[in-house]
């Protein structure tokens, strides 16, 4: 009974998910959720995150390599037969870096399985914080990144995004001007993806193309590091970085730490990726024509395509998708967080807030909303600040009803580029269960809405990551279509169509909003 474990290592919590994968069976058999603020409260993050208010957003890496210490021994307990897990692949949130001394892989390679993983690894972090995809305090890092490769639109040709605050060559470049001694003490710069699979390993992964495009440093074309961002960022950067390996590439086995104290077998470990590629695989996405929405901490819309094609407006992104070839993105910072800061403005639930959305016409009588609670990523909004028009912020219906709707204009409007009709939208993440939410999104994009089974799409893709490396290891490799059959096919009962009479609506909404945005970032 061949079983896969997928772990999504998000911004608020650590997923694990288990697959058994038996001939013409295919079932998740297990499923746990860790949430960082909740399980690990000495860290003293809020949300999975620790803000100082100035635009950097950290999370402490131990945290991190705590919860999978937890989940494992969570694992060890549930009554899986865990020496007949084949391979575990995993996701992490993306752009976040690590930064390690010299003399990691050394205590990586020689955990003592008698104690638990956090007191053995304190040394080994040149930095003891993260940064993370919040953090917007790298402008000036990315303008000299810019103007170094040539300009936007060199940097996006050759990288696949422009220079974005959250990507790690700032964050990088910030580290190495600020902080040089701990920059130069930095043997290796991991990924969130790349540091939890080198734990499991017990010795450096690699990264690979899917998370290695969140950074700005790796030629997207290539798929190798880029030398010239590479040189942009920071001295001796390129010592300093894994390498990069295909998606299915196998980091190492099971470090003898996890065996021992836990009692797994010797499970191949497969080189983890970031949240929205793997989501991209857990949800099926793996020919172009198909797009995704995920309404998470933060909201993407994202699907794969065939070539690296580029947002003209500069605001999306491309990544190697882990299944070969690209997929776009665009990322919206105000996602979750800003649904429930309205929701708890007007002190509803989530049942309240969904019937205001029932009870309240489409086009909110022309009332708008710009949802930049905190600051955004797409448009490009540094100084966050929520504007309102038409309407006041004490009316509860009006205002429910404008930020659902502002984030499904938004959406609409940021990525045309990606694909300038659609006919099926998957919707994943937290509130997608909310169908008066998918309605929105569906008469605004003029497109069926669907959902695969609810479960966390980012750790069913790593899972199903990890059943796919595994048969090409094994020499049998499998096509993607058959690695992904059984667990993503859509869910006829949750389709949402548009209803054409808010089509029109909504056609008419997208250019006042466009507007709107338009007129206040200027
Ligand atoms: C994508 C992005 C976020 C993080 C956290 O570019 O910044 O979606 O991956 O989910």
């Amino acid at each position: 009974m061949p079983l896969y474990v997928g772990f999504d290592s998000s911004t608020q919590s650590l997923t694990a998910t288990v697959i058994r994968v038996d001939g013409a069976r295919q079932e998740v058999v297990y499923e746990h959720v860790l949430e960082f603020d909740r399980h690990f409260p000495d860290y003293r993050t809020a949300h999975g995150v620790i803000s100082s208010g100035d635009g950097t957003v950290v999370a402490p890496p131990l945290m991190w390599a705590d919860a999978l210490d937890r989940m494992a021994e969570t694992l060890s307990r549930s009554g899986l037969p865990l020496g007949e897990i084949r391979a575990m692949s995993g996701d992490g949130q993306q752009h976040g870096s690590v930064y390690l001394s010299a003399g990691a892989e050394r205590v990586l390679q020689t955990l003592d399985p008698a104690k638990p993983l956090h007191g053995q690894l304190e040394g080994i972090f040149s930095r003891p914080v993260s940064p993370v995809w919040l953090d917007c305090s790298t402008t000036a890092e990315c303008q000299a990144i810019t103007d170094a490769v040539g300009g936007e639109v060199a940097l996006a040709r050759l990288t696949g995004s422009r220079a974005y605050e959250r990507f790690t060559a700032s964050q990088i470049r910030k580290f190495a001007r600020t902080e040089p001694h701990a920059y130069a003490r930095t043997e290796r710069i991991h990924l969130v993806s790349s540091f939890m699979a080198s734990l499991l390993a017990g010795r450096h992964a690699p990264i690979e193309p899917g998370d290695g495009s969140g950074m700005n440093l790796m030629d997207l074309a290539a798929r190798q590091w880029a030398p010239a961002a590479v040189a942009a960022t920071a001295p001796d950067l390129a010592v300093k970085l894994p390498p990069i390996r295909d998606s299915w590439s196998i980091a190492g086995d099971l470090a003898p730490y996890w065996r021992t104290r836990y009692g797994f077998g010797p499970s191949r470990v497969v080189a983890w990726t970031g949240d929205n590629p793997s989501s991209l695989i857990g949800l099926g996405l793996i020919a172009p024509g198909q797009l995704a929405i995920s309404l998470g901490t933060s909201d993407t819309v994202f699907g794969p395509i065939a070539e690296p094609r580029h947002d003209p407006e500069g605001a999306g992104h491309v990544f190697g998708s882990p299944a070969g070839g690209y997929m776009a993105l665009t990322c919206f910072a105000n996602g979750s967080l800003a649904r429930e800061k309205v929701r708890d403005a007007h002190g509803l639930d989530w049942t309240e807030f969904s019937k205001r959305l029932g009870d309240t016409p489409a086009g909110n009588g022309g009332a708008l909303m710009l949802p930049w609670f905190v600051p955004e990523i797409t448009p490009f909004v540094p100084r966050p600040g929520v504007r309102r028009k038409g309407y006041d912020a004490a009316d509860t219906e009006r205002d429910v009803r404008a930020i659902v709707e502002a984030q499904a204009l938004a959406m609409r409007l940021h990525s045309r580029w990606i694909a300038e009709r659609v006919d099926a939208i998957r919707a994943t993440g937290g509130a997608a269960v909310n169908r008066e939410i998918l309605q929105i999104i569906a008469d605004v994009f003029n497109a069926d809405v669907v959902r695969t089974t609810p479960r966390n799409t980012a750790s069913l893709g790593a899972a199903l990551r990890a059943f796919h490396a595994d048969r090409v290891a094994s020499g049998d490799p499998l096509e993607w279509k058959d690695v992904v059959a059984g667990f993503t096919e859509p869910l006829e009962e949750t389709r949402v169509r548009p209803n054409p009479a808010n089509v029109a609506v909504y056609a008419k909404a997208l250019p006042a909003y466009e507007e709107f945005e338009r007129v206040e970032r200027a």
